[in-house]
């Protein structure tokens, strides 16, 4: 069966939602990432990023949340735009956009914002405009359809999901405030009984809730060496 390795954190729950919407079989494996489960060398053998998501499919594995997505939607061809040159361009086109600008502007706004040890005004400023330029160019998309590429529910909905969701983390409370557009998005996925599902699975194990030293050491491991 196909080994899902998860936690609770944005990447995973996008990953989950497609497994959860496919019905594929799948064994949820927890990577406590406050523990550095991530760090031990069998799970480095199936993601040398020490990141999760990753996926082992019989003798494929797979790493990177969208990589995943694209990697199930194309084995089960579910959740896919229509094929023609054209949609695919899009698909890819934004599937890449929330991978290398929404996923990690918004990962580092919520590190500047919550976990940096000093409360520096120009990082959380950054990271947090950068985050709410590329939340305010999904919302411009949504104002103009329904689902990001169309008519059609598509691993880009999900993918856009999985951080649009925690956007109070990202932004502060009022963050939902600039994005009507994606907000209706967000809200009509999560309510979806597939999502409800994803998010609960972190409730089937028992993840470290704690930011102690030992999550600080496995999660900000750059506060043990200095690089420049
Ligand atoms: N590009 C990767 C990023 C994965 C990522 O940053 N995962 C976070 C959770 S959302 C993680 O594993 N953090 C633990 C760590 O940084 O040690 C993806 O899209 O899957």
């Amino acid at each position: 069966m196909l080994k899902f390795y998860y936690s609770a954190a944005p990447n995973p729950t996008k990953v989950a939602l497609f497994l959860e919407e496919s019905g594929l079989a799948y064994e949820p494996i927890p990577v406590d990432t406050r523990k550095g489960d991530q760090h031990k060398p069998e799970y480095l053998a199936i993601n040398p990023n020490a990141k999760v998501p990753s996926i082992v499919d019989g003798d494929v594995t797979v790493f990177d949340s969208n990589a995943i997505l694209l990697y199930l939607a194309e084995k089960t061809g579910k959740f896919l735009p229509e094929n023609t040159p054209k949609a695919r361009g899009e698909l890819l086109s934004w599937l890449m956009f929330v991978a290398s600008g929404v996923g990690p502007y918004a990962g580092q706004a919520v590190h500047f914002r919550n976990y940096a040890p000093e409360k520096l005004p120009y990082a959380i400023n950054r990271y947090a405009f950068e985050a709410q330029r590329h939340f305010g160019i999904l919302d411009e998309r949504l104002a103009k359809r329904k689902y990001m590429l169309g008519d059609a529910y598509t691993i880009v909905d999900m993918d856009v999901w999985g951080w649009a969701r925690i956007i109070p983390n990202v932004l502060g409370e009022t963050g939902w405030t600039k994005f009507p557009h994606l907000k209706r998005l967000v809200d009509e996925i999560s309510a979806r009984p597939a999502a409800q599902r994803a998010v609960a699975l972190k409730d089937k194990h028992k993840f470290k809730t704690e930011m102690d030293d030992e999550a600080r050491r496995a999660l900000f491991r750059h506060m043990a060496e200095k690089v420049a």
